[in-house]
């Protein structure tokens, strides 16, 4: 069984195109290759960093320069230990294109003693080797899957290891509380003369913890927003039945993708829609009519039953609220109490104003509502401005953005950064509890230790494996 942790040689095919790219590394990697090149002796004398023509061969061939069976003319990109990406010797080869070439050379690579790479192995073996930290590796993956300029660039602040900074300096000034508290510790159990009041409500450089906490709560009210950036924010399209809201969403799209009628009602389902507002990707969702209160007497089809609970799970989870009233019918009761209690999150957009424009009582009441006409188009320059606004003030989504260098990138890193918060928190406030400083300091070391996990200065092989797993082949 193959696993990770070895450091056997490994390769894999990482990219395909016009030139197709396959990746080796490992301890005598450069040797094994040597044995189906072309040009041994040209590989073997390579230093580190310097690239070498040549073919690669059908099966080995003894000192043979000549080189029978020959698959395809490559350049062999020659990386020595430590100066690699995984740390180990290693080279890629580059390929002429085709699925043909880079699946035989594979194949002969196979042949010859490499075993293919495990998901996410060559960085895997950059983390074991000290390449790079657990935040830093994780944000390798994200680089491959940004979807837009402002993804990538966060994904690159963590790649550069901001993050990895940021963590080791919350790290610090909570050693500091901790070093403190212990050295109190030992000292009061040496020096029986200090009670155990005095010792009691004592918590040792607390402003380092303080500090700590306020930073690592930042962090962790951090990871929404890196993740708008990652997946897109959820923008919802809310409102009462034939208020204008498939129409609204098909101006925003610009394409006509759900269906537009005078009958309430048949947006039986949800539809969603992928856009990029000011380099922020967006969902947006258009759903069935919400009626609040069933109108006596009336029975509202299972089928629409269903669409209005898929609406308001979709409303839950949105991050922007465009909530759709109807000019024509002017602001009803359950319009304004929807705005209401949706709070910050919501957009009021006053639709149909080729019809109706809305009233000053409607624009005093309601500072940021937008006036549009879905159907000539007026006003939707202003809602995506609205909109791109909400995106990056919200308070929600834009939550500490100016405090840190780099955000939260992973699920993992929050559910870690959050573990760490909750203890600190406990630990302070057991020391304005005056609890002995004896069952706070344990809790400032979990704090640490769930920092450490962060970065895999702490970790455990199932965690790391789990992890890397999930990375794609030849990464
Ligand atoms: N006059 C006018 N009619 C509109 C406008 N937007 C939508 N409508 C009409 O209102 C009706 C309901 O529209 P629809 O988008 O299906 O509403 P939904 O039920 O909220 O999705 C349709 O007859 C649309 O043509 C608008 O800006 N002006
Ligand atoms: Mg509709």
């Amino acid at each position: 069984m193959s696993a990770y942790g070895d450091t056997v040689p490994i390769a894999a095919q990482a990219a395909q195109g016009a030139l197709a790219l396959l990746r080796t590394s490992g301890q005598g990697a450069l040797e094994l290759l040597a044995g189906i090149f072309s040009r041994p002796r040209a590989l073997l004398e390579a230093p580190g960093n310097t690239v070498v023509h040549g073919w690669i061969l059908s099966e080995p061939v003894d000192g043979a320069e000549s080189g029978a069976g020959k698959i395809d003319e490559v350049l062999v990109s020659v990386y020595r230990a430590p100066r690699s990406y995984t740390g180990e010797d290693g080279a890629d080869i580059s390929c002429h294109g085709g699925s043909a070439a880079a699946a035989a050379i594979l194949e002969s690579l196979r042949q010859t003693g490499f075993r293919d790479a495990l998901p996410g192995e060559f960085t895997f073996r950059a983390f074991m080797n000290g390449k790079l930290d657990l935040t830093r590796a994780e944000s390798v993956m994200e680089l491959v899957s940004a979807k837009t300029q402002g993804g990538l660039e966060r994904a690159v602040r963590r790649l550069s290891g901001l993050l990895e900074q940021e963590i080791r300096q919350i790290r610090e000034r909570l050693l500091e509380a901790v070093s403190a508290a212990e050295l109190y510790l030992d000292y009061s159990e040496d020096e029986i003369e200090v009670s155990p009041d005095e010792a009691a409500g004592r918590l040792p450089r607390r402003e380092e913890a303080e500090e700590a906490l306020r930073r690592l709560r930042a962090l962790a009210a951090s990871y929404r927003r890196e993740q708008i950036y990652r997946e897109g924010a959820l923008a919802v399209i809310a409102g009462r039945p034939n208020a204008g809201k498939s129409s609204l969403f098909n101006a925003l799209l610009n394409e006509d993708r759900s269906i537009v009628t005078g009958t309430p009602g048949t947006t039986r389902d949800w539809i969603e829609a992928s856009l990029s507002l000011e380099d922020i990707p967006l969902r947006l969702a258009d759903t069935a009519g919400i009626r609040e209160m069933p109108v006596p007497g009336e029975n509202l089809e299972e089928a629409e039953a269903m669409g209005i609970e898929r609406s308001r799970e979709l409303i839950r989870g949105a991050d922007i609220i465009l909530y759709v009233a109807d000019g024509s019918a002017g602001l009803t009761g359950e319009d304004r109490n929807f705005i209401r209690r949706q709070g910050e999150k919501v957009i009021p957009v006053w639709n149909k104003t080729d019809v109706r424009e809305p009233p000053d009582e409607a624009r005093r009441g309601y500072p940021r509502l937008v006036a549009v006409s879905a159907r000539t188009g007026r006003g939707m320059a202003e809602l995506c401005g609205a909109l791109a606004a909400a995106l990056k003030d919200f308070p929600h989504i834009s939550a500490g953005e100016e405090l840190l260098p780099a955000g939260l990138g992973t699920r993992r890193q929050k559910d870690l950064t959050e573990k760490a918060a909750d203890a600190l928190e406990e630990a302070l406030a057991m020391a304005d509890r005056e609890e002995p400083l004896d069952i706070i300091a344990p809790l400032l070391r979990e704090a640490l230790h769930h920092l450490g996990e962060i970065t895999g200065e702490v970790s455990s092989a199932d965690i790391l494996e789990t992890m890397f797993s999930r990375f794609c082949l030849g990464k």
